[in-house]
């Protein structure tokens, strides 16, 4: 089976959606156009030297060789040094969100030391706010990088990182783990979510609250299935059950991507995933429940979408 996850398949870093990566991006461009038109310049002095035109060596020798370079390493030099300090600058950040890497998926907490809003797979951002993302990890060295928003930070075990972001645009964008982390380390991906600022706080409202219950007799099953079958030893649904091995699924029906970033949700792809995980995502550290009657499995997926 391919992945089907092709509605953000982009990764674009020219996408700009940040203020760093557009920084960046301009940036790159100076640098791209310096380097072209001295190559450019290089290679006519070269078809010069060849016909043996060009007089006065040292003048080109100082010049070229000297006066040249230094006079335009010192504009790079202090051209990056702005950009740089104006992406580094934690311009006092109004948001706090915590972002722990692990083989192969993201936990998200939002407000960490206050409200503790837990979710994973997704991290969402209000449009124009700075916003201070504090990198863990849990395991290995992974890496966190949203291309259209802002450069790549590492996630080191035992350390803290921090990354200041501010989005530009609204709309959904691409991340990918940038640290070769174990096998499935390309499947390590996740989803940005730019909403204006009230929709944010709408959203962390919506978080800080139990999932929602469940209302036909099918996803009342479902939910009896999820305690039943062990899923409760590893998964986090808020006003159910409180482990924190795999990611929180309290909303899991709203994500648009299964199994971090990986496939489209829908109901085909929930049911593959519980019945069959090592096919859909090889090294995720979750049992398949290929054992499940066809009715529990369907219950179960019918409640899980119903978690939005
Ligand atoms: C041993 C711990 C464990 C058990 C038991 C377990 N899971 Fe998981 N689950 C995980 C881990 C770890 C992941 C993340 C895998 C990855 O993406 O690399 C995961 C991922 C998922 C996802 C995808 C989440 C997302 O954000 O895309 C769903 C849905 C899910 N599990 C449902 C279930 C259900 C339903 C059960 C019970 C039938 C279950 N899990 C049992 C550990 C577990
Ligand atoms: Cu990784």
């Amino acid at each position: 089976m391919e992945p089907t996850l092709d509605t953000f398949a982009v990764q674009d870093m020219s996408n700009v959606a940040g203020f760093a990566a557009g920084e960046t991006l301009w940036l790159t461009l100076i640098m791209t156009a310096g380097a072209v038109a001295i190559f450019i310049a290089v290679m006519v002095l070269v078809v010069l030297a060849w016909r043996g035109r060009g007089g006065g060596r040292t003048w080109w020798i100082i010049g070229g060789g000297i006066v040249f370079p230094v006079v335009v390493m010192a504009l790079l030099f202090v051209l990056s040094t702005f950009v740089l300090r104006s992406v580094a600058a934690p311009a006092a950040p109004d948001h706090v969100i915590e972002v722990t890497g692990k083989q192969f998926w993201w936990n998200v907490v939002y407000d960490p030391e206050g409200r503790a809003l837990r979710d994973a797979n997704e991290v969402v951002l209000p449009l124009g706010e700075p916003v201070e993302i504090r990198l863990k990890s849990a395991d290995v060295i992974h890496s966190f990088w949203v291309p259209p928003i802002a450069g790549k930070m590492d996630m080191i075990p035992g350390r803290v990182n921090t990354l200041t972001v501010t989005a530009t645009r609204e709309g959904r964008f691409r991340g990918q783990c940038a640290e070769f982390c174990g096998l499935s380390h390309p499947l390590m991906a996740f989803e940005a979510v730019v909403l204006p600022p009230d929709e944010y706080d709408a959203f962390l409202a919506d978080l800080d609250r139990e999932a929602h219950d469940a209302v036909t007799p099918q996803e009342r099953r479902g939910a009896e299935v999820f305690q039943s079958s062990g899923c409760v030893a590893c998964h986090r649904v808020q006003g159910i059950s409180d482990a924190r091995i795999g990611p929180d699924l309290t909303r899991i029906g709203a994500r648009a991507a299964l199994g971090a970033g990986m496939w489209e949700m829908n109901t085909g792809n929930l049911a593959g995933w519980i019945a069959n995980v090592d096919d859909m995502k090889p090294g995720a550290e979750m049992p398949s429940y290929n054992h499940l009657s066809g009715p529990d499995l369907r219950a179960l997926v019918a409640w899980l979408e119903s978690l939005t």
